[in-house]
């Protein structure tokens, strides 16, 4: 069934140079890029992106991390779109968990620093992009 996902190239990935990178793989996948944006994202949004985490250790530092440059938002279409990306950028550690092959397993070394993000289920999906693409819904 085709569906949407929100992608995120973290300011990490932007400032390495990374964000055709990232791009390039989600469009060799075959999954479409149906909208694009380079922003900084604003506290109030990125406290909204990760309002599940509220209340952890790595909660402030995540805030600061995410508001502290540029990054990419994508909204991202295809069959399995959003377990399709979850699978191309592998586990949240990069070294423990993603698999040599995807983006965070090839690309990165620390959980903080992992390059990208994608809406682990259809909800989230629905929820960040109305978040980061206002415009569309
Ligand atoms: P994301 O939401 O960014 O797509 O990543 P995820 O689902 O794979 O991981 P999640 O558990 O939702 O965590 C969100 C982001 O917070 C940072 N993090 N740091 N230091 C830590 O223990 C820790 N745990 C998570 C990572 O940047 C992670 O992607
Ligand atoms: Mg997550």
């Amino acid at each position: 069934m085709s569906e949407r996902t929100l992608v995120l190239v973290k300011p990490d990935g932007v400032a390495r140079g990374l964000t055709g990178e990232v791009l390039g793989r989600i469009e060799r996948k075959g999954l479409r890029i149906v909208a694009l944006k380079m922003l900084l994202a604003p506290r109030d949004t990125a406290e909204q992106h990760y309002a599940e985490h509220e209340g952890k250790g790595f909660y402030p530092g995540l805030l600061d991390f995410i508001t502290s440059g540029p990054l990419v938002a994508a909204v991202v279409e295809g069959e399995r779109a959003i377990p399709a990306f979850r699978q191309l950028a592998g586990g949240t550690d990069p070294v423990e968990k993603a698999a040599t092959g995807s983006i965070r397993g090839d690309l990165a070394l620390e959980t903080q620093l992992n390059i990208v993000h994608g809406s682990d289920a259809p909800e989230s999906a629905v929820r960040e992009i109305a978040l980061w693409f206002p415009e569309l819904v």
